[in-house]
């Protein structure tokens, strides 16, 4: 077979801008590519909802693909363990009560699931802003991560969703953008972000559960980001909170939309 370059140019700007397209307008927008994020990504088109995720990154996958300083092995307790088989990550039982995984391996199975099920992501595009209608959070404002690098004087695109998870981390920048730039006050004891403590796995673990909840009107918050803005402990190289933080703030996203269908 002979091929055409120019065809494989076509096809790919194509496909691509078919995608974008369909994405512009989504049920759920999802800033940050990590274990959270794709974990919520996975239950929530598991449940049938159209899902986005917004990546800075090449590669989707977050803080997970280096298990403990570049040790590349991760630990899950025994709570998210049905996670870990749900989406097909292979582990190891470690003890009682602990489970380990190979990170590489964990992070192309979770990617792995949340895409064939269904999810869209968007690898490459930062948020930078988000779409504030009425008090309440309509989308995000993305841009291609290259030209946030590089500091070109580009305008940015915009995208509609019916709820936003903030999963972006420990910098929590779209909570930043909502405190800093929106100046408006988010559901946390100060208003503002009440910033991540010191190390305490347990405490921490069980806090990012606690606190997977709506941040502000559309927006949800997942994994590190939750302790970030309410002043909770981090927890190291344990992921059994992100996962359950991701399959948490599925469930809420899920329950909320149902409610403002009614
Ligand atoms: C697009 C963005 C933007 C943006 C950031 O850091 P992550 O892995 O976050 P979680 O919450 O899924 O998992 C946290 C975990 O990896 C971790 O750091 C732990 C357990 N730490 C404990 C400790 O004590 O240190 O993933 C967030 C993703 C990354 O891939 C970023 O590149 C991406 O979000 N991101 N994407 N637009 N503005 N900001």
């Amino acid at each position: 077979m002979k091929l055409d370059e120019i065809r494989v140019t076509r096809l790919i700007v194509a496909s691509y801008a078919k995608k974008l397209a369909e994405v512009a307008d989504t049920d759920v927008a999802i800033a940050g590519g990590g274990p959270a994020g794709i974990t919520a990504a996975y239950y929530l088109v598991r449940a049938g909802l159209r899902v986005a995720v917004f990546e800075r990154k090449l590669s989707i996958g977050g803080g997970m693909w280096g298990g403990g300083m570049m040790f590349n092995e991760i630990v899950v307790q025994d709570p998210a363990k049905a996670i870990l088989d749900d989406m097909g990550v292979l582990s190891v039982k470690a003890g009682k009560g602990y489970w380990t995984a190979d990170a590489v391996h964990a992070v192309a199975a979770l990617t792995y699931k949340a895409t064939a099920a269904g999810a869209r992501f968007m690898n490459c595009i930062s948020v930078e802003d988000v779409m504030l209608q009425d008090g309440r959070v309509t989308g995000l404002v993305i841009q291609w991560s290259p030209v946030e690098v590089s500091g070109l004087h580009v305008d940015p695109l915009t995208i509609r969703a019916r709820a936003v998870v903030e999963a972006t981390g420990h910098p929590a920048e779209v909570a930043k953008v909502l405190v800093n730039k929106a100046q408006v006050k988010l559901n946390t004891p100060s208003g503002g972000l009440e910033g991540e403590r010191p190390m305490d796995a347990t405490r921490g673990e069980l806090a990012i559960v606690e606190n997977t909840r709506e941040i502000f009107p559309g927006v949800y918050a997942a994994g590190m980001v939750c302790n970030a803005v309410y002043g909770a402990p981090r927890m190291g190289p344990i992921f059994g909170g992100m996962l359950l933080s991701g399959r948490k703030v599925a469930e809420l996203i899920l329950a909320d939309l149902g409610k403002r269908r009614k």
